[in-house]
């Protein structure tokens, strides 16, 4: 069980997580924490919930989050133009992926755009969700789902192949409050950042956990298949994809796949 007092005390931040709305069970985290942000909610304000029925990926997937992970959506306001706010998930799975790698010494790669992953297998994704009010950009909710403390025969069998959790890596639990107390802290400082600081650096640092770069990849987007070579992710974040026939084209959006036979 996660406990909220727990979280209280371990809470190094100053703005992330100093409002804490905890949930046994939730139908998603994301979807209450939009809700709250709507009713007025502060920037910071943390939405965690032990359980989700109904945890939400991109584009409608589901996202299976049963006990013992880390599932959790933080309410951010940055004073930023709309269009710039898809570029968040870069110093949030930065961060992710720093504090992973200091905590446990594990081997763990970004993939364009926002999924976490160790041995190539998926540990952790992040769902970022925009609200707009007149074309100006109301405030952010950053949905973050890592799998911690569960066995990989609880999964469904067709994520089996697909998944992992730090306990399958690690052969051990981690306390869970801890974890989010850091993973909390290292996203404040990479949130701040990117507000004050110019985004390419970030991306930079980024870059050096993402080893699909230079790969051969296959993209899917709207239906469409292609196939190239990962040559870069720009500074609005997008990939650069070179086609076989030499042909260049950035993509805003899509499935990566890569390391295939
Ligand atoms: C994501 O979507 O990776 C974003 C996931 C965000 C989940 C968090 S949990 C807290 C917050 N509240 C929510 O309701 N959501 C957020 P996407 O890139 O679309 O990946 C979804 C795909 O990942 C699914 O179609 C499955 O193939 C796979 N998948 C589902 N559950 C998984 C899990 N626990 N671990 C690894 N892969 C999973």
């Amino acid at each position: 069980m996660i406990s909220k007092e727990k979280i209280e005390s371990c809470l190094k931040t100053k703005i992330l997580g100093r409002k804490i709305h905890y949930y046994q069970v939730l139908s998603s985290t994301n979807k209450l924490a939009k809700n709250l942000a709507l009713h007025g909610a502060s920037e910071g304000t943390l939405v965690i919930a032990e359980k989700q029925t109904e945890g939400k990926g991109r584009l409608n997937r589901k996202w299976f989050s049963p006990n013992g992970g880390l599932w959790f959506s933080i309410i951010l306001k940055p004073k930023i133009k709309t269009f710039e706010a898809s570029k968040l998930t870069f110093p949030i799975s930065l961060a992710i992926a720093e504090t992973i790698r200091k905590t446990f010494n594990l081997n763990v790669e970004i993939k364009w755009p926002n999924d976490i992953l160790i041995n190539n297998r998926k540990v952790c994704g992040i769902l970022t969700e925009s609200v707009t009010k007149e074309k100006k950009l109301k405030f952010v909710v950053v949905g973050i789902g890592l799998n911690v403390n569960i066995n990989l025969k609880e999964f469904p069998e067709n994520l089996r192949c697909s998944a992992t959790t730090l306990k399958e890596e690690l052969k051990r639990n981690v306390k869970l409050e801890h974890l989010l107390c850091e993973l909390l802290f290292q996203i404040e400082r990479e949130y701040e950042l990117f507000l004050n600081e110019d985004f390419r650096k970030i991306l930079e640092r980024w870059k050096s956990f993402a080893s699909f770069l230079g790969k051969r990849i296959k993209i899917l987007m709207n239906g469409k298949l292609y196939e190239g070579i990962a040559e870069d992710v720009d500074n609005e974040g997008k990939l650069v994809v070179k086609f076989l026939d030499g042909t260049v084209r950035n993509f805003v959006a899509g499935e990566l796949k890569y390391n295939f036979i």
